[in-house]
């Protein structure tokens, strides 16, 4: 028998996990322990411990499918790519859009950007992280010159408070969370606000519950506290920030005081005053955040007074402090580091500016690419495919499966249904490769090689353990064919991943310095600019990447979700995960081990709500949104806080995404998953 070991990078969340896949007789068949690995040092949560599961599932993808009057026909892959290029060569730029993938390699991420713009030559590319974590790019970016996480996980364990805010850490990034916990066994004090008493708020020493959409207000209140005491950093104000009086304009308005924030909120006078002067005293203080932050139609704002807070009591630049968005996908800040977004190439440099533009095209050997303007975002294509049928006309989708993901399914299945040529390349097929007129079969993490990027933007390597099966290839490889197919053979003549990321390097200034050697064993933090550069583990330590070096308070006003609660809809709904199942489950929900402990959908109804609607626990009710229904197991508890209601949207048997809102923040256009008006009623019997 023959069994090897191969060291790679978890394919699940952006905590960057490494693990050994154990293969016997060229198949994986499971997962080890890898002591050695930067991030966990062998510590996994069960997705990263049955992260083997799935990989031989019969259900995975082994040939091309070309549909025919409505069925899905074997085909070669030759047949599969004469279609494709025949039709995409059809086409005006602007009528064909590109998904992206944050579950694809580096690599991959940047031959999809590459062939939009050099191959198709639109402009309209982009992946997930629009639902995702597209507030903190644009909203970080504006403060500090940066979109990305400023501190270490690592760095976490040094914190002496750690704010906790819209991340469900335990759950969602659990390896992080062992960061949360080692501070707290030193000393660190931990404080958590969310709407549900999550496992991560049941870790904290002062937990407040409140109810979502609410964050600008609460953060505001603690601010002026802060300021009312005293507390705020001047020294620090005054050396790397400005525009300190617009923020305190606002914060200081009678509408913040702690009294009229707990109104708003929820939480009570007290919690915020503790919350306030925890943060603002502690030797060093770190803010965690994720998806209760940004997935609203104020994404930008909130991601700015988070970073309000954390300037305001002089936590940027040091060990232990900071402002860290946890970013989701295994490589969400990988695929935007990349360039998979409609406004810029890789390394953010911007896709208007046409000195950049030029600099591309010469990079890439053509005299053509996409127009310097900046392309549709994934929740504009779907809206414009919707509403305006006829000007995007042909999709091509990696590894993404928006007939769940994106909010309001039924419209996204109108506006899919309305293209005239849609490619969907993925593992499985899944709800919108269903809709595809081709479906490619990809290889798996497990099968190919390449690098991904974690939430504290170090880049890891995934090395290949088994050969894809059937006929499946990498999507690297599929996009070389496909480019070189529509006539650009030197643009992508690449044999191996390692020749991609050569070019990555070159072209992208904050990855200029890496290489696969270098990734070993520890991978590298960007930026790291030279071949030398030690790579960079804290972002703004002397000052922050604006051109004058300061970082910008912004005066931030709270404002209510979109949709809030009314007679007929008179409850918030939110949605969001659990730790056993991952997004659309095309993955989880075929690991036994996994799908075992979570197999049904709830929705999370508080005790004295379900009481006052007479509903027990366990009971299928009904709720219904101005979107939509979904008949839904009740979870009767007093773990979340009246008025609001909560379902996880791996289901598809109990899609959340059939109720959610389509209302988007103006800036980062991502939609509002965290809030709308649901009602939840008894199920009579006819
Ligand atoms: N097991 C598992 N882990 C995952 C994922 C998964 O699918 N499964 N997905 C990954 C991805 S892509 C991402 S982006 C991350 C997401 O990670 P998280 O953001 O931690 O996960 P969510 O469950 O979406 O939401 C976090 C918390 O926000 C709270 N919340 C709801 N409304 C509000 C509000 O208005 N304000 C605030 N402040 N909080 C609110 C919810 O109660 C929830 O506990 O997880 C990653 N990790
Ligand atoms: N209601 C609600 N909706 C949400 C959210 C929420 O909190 N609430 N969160 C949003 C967030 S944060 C996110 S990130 C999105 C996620 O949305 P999606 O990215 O659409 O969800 P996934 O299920 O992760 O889909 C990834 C697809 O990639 C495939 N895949 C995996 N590996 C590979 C590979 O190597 N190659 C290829 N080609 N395919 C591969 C998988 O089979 C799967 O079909 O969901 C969003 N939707
Ligand atoms: S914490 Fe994230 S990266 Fe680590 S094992 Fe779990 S899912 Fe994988
Ligand atoms: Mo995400």
């Amino acid at each position: 028998m023959d069994i090897k070991y191969v060291s790679t990078t978890c394919p699940y969340c952006g905590t960057g996990c490494g693990f050994n896949l154990v293969v016997r007789n060229g198949k994986v068949f499971d997962v080890a322990h890898w002591q050695r690995a930067p991030v966990n040092g062998g510590k996994l949560c069960p997705k990263g411990r049955y992260a083997h599961e799935f990989i031989n599932s019969p259900d995975r993808l082994t040939k091309p499918l070309i549909k025919k009057d409505g069925t899905f026909v074997e085909a070669t892959w030759d047949e599969a790519y004469d279609l494709i290029a025949e039709k995409f060569g059809s086409y005006k730029p602007d009528e064909m859009a590109c998904l992206s993938s944050a579950r694809a390699s580096n690599e991959e991420n940047y031959l999809m950007q590459k062939f939009a713009r050099v191959a198709l030559k639109t402009p309209h590319v982009d992946h997930c992280a629009r639902l995702c974590h597209a507030s903190t790019v644009a909203g970080l970016a504006a403060v500090f010159g940066s979109g990305a996480m400023t501190n270490s996980i690592k760095d976490i364990t040094e914190s002496k408070c750690i704010f906790i805010l819209g991340s469900n850490t335990f759950e969602q990034h659990p390896l992080i969370a062992r960061s949360v916990i080692r501070a707290r066994g030193d000393g660190a004090k931990v404080i958590v606000a969310d709407p549900r008493n999550t496992p991560t708020a049941r870790q904290a020493d002062l937990y407040m519950p409140f109810v979502s959409g609410t964050d600008v207000a609460i953060l505001n209140g603690l601010m002026q506290e802060i300021i009312k005491n005293g507390w705020e950093d001047r020294e620090f104000i005054k050396k790397r920030t400005k525009d300190f009086e617009k923020l305190r304009e606002v914060v200081m308005k009678d509408a913040y005081s702690l009294e009229n924030v707990s109104k708003i909120s929820g939480i009570p006078v007290e919690s915020l005053r503790t919350a306030a002067g925890w943060i603002a005293q502690a030797e060093v203080a770190t803010l965690i955040y994720s998806m209760g932050i940004t997935q609203h139609t104020v994404g930008v704002d909130n991601v700015k007074s988070t970073a309000n807070l954390m300037m305001l009591t002089g936590n940027l630049g040091k060990p232990g402090g900071g402002v860290n968005p946890l970013r989701g996908q295994n490589n969400v800040q990988g695929a935007c580091d990349m360039g998979a977004l409609p406004n810029v190439y890789s390394g953010y440099q911007k896709v208007t500016d046409e000195a950049t533009r030029e600099k591309m095209m010469e990079a890439w050997g053509v005299d053509d690419i996409a127009e310097g303007k900046v392309g549709y975002t994934v929740t504009e294509m779907i809206n414009i495919l919707a509403d305006n049928p006829g000007e995007l006309r042909c999709m091509y989708i990696m590894g993404e499966n928006p007939m769940l993901s994106d909010p309001d399914i039924q419209h996204v299945e109108e506006g899919l249904r309305n293209l005239e040529f849609l490619v969907v390349q993925d593992i499985f097929l899944t709800e919108t490769a269903r809709l595809a007129d081709v479906v490619l079969p990809a290889a798996c993490y497990a099968e190919k090689d390449g690098t991904q990027t974690n939430t504290e933007r170090r880049v890891q390597r995934w090395r290949k353990a088994q050969d894809p099966p059937g006929e499946a290839k990498p999507d690297w490889q599929i996009l070389c064919d496909l480019g070189r197919r529509m006539g650009y053979g030197k643009q992508f003549a690449f044999e191996s991943p390692e020749a991609i990321f050569a070019e990555v390097a070159a072209v992208t200034p904050s990855y200029h310095g890496m290489s696969y050697g270098r990734l070993d064993p520890d991978g590298l933090h960007w930026p790291c600019p030279t071949a030398e550069h030690p790579g960079t583990a804290i972002l703004h330590r002397e000052k922050f990447a604006m051109p004058d070096g300061l970082g910008v308070f912004s005066a931030i006003e709270w404002k209510p979700p979109a949709e809030v609660p009314d007679a007929e809809y008179p409850f918030v709904l939110t949605t969001g995960r659990v730790i056993w199942q991952w997004h659309t489950g095309t993955m989880t929900r075929r690991s036994r081990s996994l799908e075992k402990e979570a197999p049904i959908g709830w929705i999370e109804i508080n005790l004295e709500d379900a009481k006052a609607l007479g509903i027990r626990d366990d009971e299928v009710v009904r709720a219904s949104t101005r979107r939509g229904s979904i008949d839904i197991p009740a979870r009767v508890t007093p773990e979340i806080i009246r008025g609001v209601m909560f379902i996880p949207f791996h289901y598809k048997e109990h899609p959340a995404n059939m109720l959610t809102h389509n209302a988007l923040d103006p800036i980062a256009k991502i939609p509002e998953f965290k809030a709308c008006a649901v009602k939840v009623e008894k199920i009579v019997e006819a």
